[in-house]
């Protein structure tokens, strides 16, 4: 069999050239500004920033690039070298968008809203996240235009402002109701560290997260199994949690107890339920673990969160179950999926030297099953979005 095939992040140098010349292909003049944002793998904590919980993802190194240069009238025009369809229009026209365009569009649209003069502009977009894998491609995009267009309207960036931002725009404009983890790492990460994110005090702060001196890695396997937010199943995954904490008479699943959570008559809202209040507290005992060292516990938590989406929650696939089962058959500590579900992404922990030897017989083993080859790639954990240059 070939080796794997792992996804690259790309060489910033490079893709910052590839991005200019893109941009004065499409426009027939160089770009004022670029500013790069980060896609994101998580390593526990599934559902449950809508839930008002906790996360721990990383930024991944592969980014999206955002090449903007400010026009005379309220006209905006977004393309992407990844993307067919660009789009054409006004600034009274962002809010209404459509297609892939909307994440872009929406981001500009928010910030206007948020009362930042950004004017009509020409944008083009690059980059190398993986489109609709689960490792937040929307929110590299949404971030991405976001802290360009910051640039433009000559504002300081502020983080915060922009993660707001971003989140409206991949609410209310591009219509997935997601829950903010995704852009919130992609503005918040630090290189070698996981970001813990409490989605109700509001506060995050960095988790060090040193994999090499370890002597591991986090391998994503991209399943390739399409991956769409803006679909029915995480809208009635939310809808879930819901109903639950309106039954248990709390503001959210947060303030749930596992006690409480069993008083649920209903089967499946239950079972949902359970999910989000284990997988919280397995969050807290990751952070121990992590800062332990203790990468054995990490693994364990990795399969039971794994085991909870897959019944309980019911998010996972063949695919996913696959990938999970035959990495830590081939050596990972852990294994699990990752992000909304529904296919996307497993992510496994692995000692560096069986690197290759996992993503091998993954490969193998969906090319038994008759699924399509995955794609891998590295997760060293990376910096978040800033302007370039
Ligand atoms: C997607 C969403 F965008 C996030 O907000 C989060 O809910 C995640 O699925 C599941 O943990 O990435």
């Amino acid at each position: 069999m070939p080796s794997s095939s792992f996804v690259a992040p790309g060489d910033p140098a490079a893709l910052l050239e590839e991005v200019r010349a893109a941009f004065a292909s499409a426009y027939a003049a160089p770009p004022a500004v670029v500013a790069r944002a980060p896609g994101r793998v998580n390593l526990i904590g599934e559902h449950t920033d809508y839930n008002r919980g906790l996360v721990l993802p990383v930024a991944l190194p592969h980014a999206t690039y955002a090449a903007v240069l400010p026009r005379t009238d309220d006209r905006v025009r977004i393309a992407s070298r990844e993307q067919d369809e660009p789009w054409a229009g006004t600034l009274d026209d962002l809010e209404a968008t459509t297609g892939w365009a909307a994440y872009a569009a929406g981001a500009i649209w928010a910030l206007r809203e948020a009362g930042i003069d950004v004017p009509g502009l020409d944008l083009l977009v690059h980059g190398t996240v993986p489109l609709g894998a689960g490792l937040s491609s929307s929110a590299a995009l949404e971030c991405s235009v976001a802290v360009a267009a910051c640039a433009l309207a000559d504002v300081e960036l502020d983080r915060r402002t922009v993660i707001d931002a971003c989140i409206r725009a991949e609410t209310e404009v591009a219509g997935a109701p997601t829950g903010g983890m995704d852009q919130t790492v992609s503005m918040l990460a630090s290189r070698d560290a996981a970001l813990l994110i409490d989605f109700d005090s509001g506060e995050s702060r960095d988790v060090p997260l040193d994999l090499a001196g370890a002597g591991l890695a986090l391998l994503v396997t991209d399943t390739r199994v399409s991956h769409a937010l803006v679909d029915g199943g995480y809208g009635a995954r939310r809808a879930d949690c819901e109903q639950a904490a309106s039954e248990l008479g709390l503001p959210s699943l947060r303030a749930a107890t596992a006690e409480q959570v069993a008083t649920l008559t209903d089967d499946r809202v239950r079972r949902r339920a359970a999910h989000v209040v284990s997988e919280i507290g397995r969050v807290t005992e990751a952070v121990a673990a992590v800062e332990a060292g203790d990468w054995t516990a990490v693994g364990g938590l990795f399969a039971r969160s794994h085991v909870s989406m897959r019944d309980d929650f019911e998010i996972s696939c063949p695919e996913l179950d696959l990938a999970v089962d035959t990495a830590v058959e081939a050596g990972a500590i852990g294994a699990r999926m990752t992000g909304g579900g529904f296919g996307g992404s497993s992510i496994s922990l692995v000692p560096v030297e069986r690197v290759e030897a996992v993503a091998r017989a993954i490969d193998t083993a969906f090319a038994a099953a008759g699924f399509r080859s995955p794609a891998h790639l590295l997760a060293p954990p990376s910096a978040a979005a800033g302007l370039v240059d």
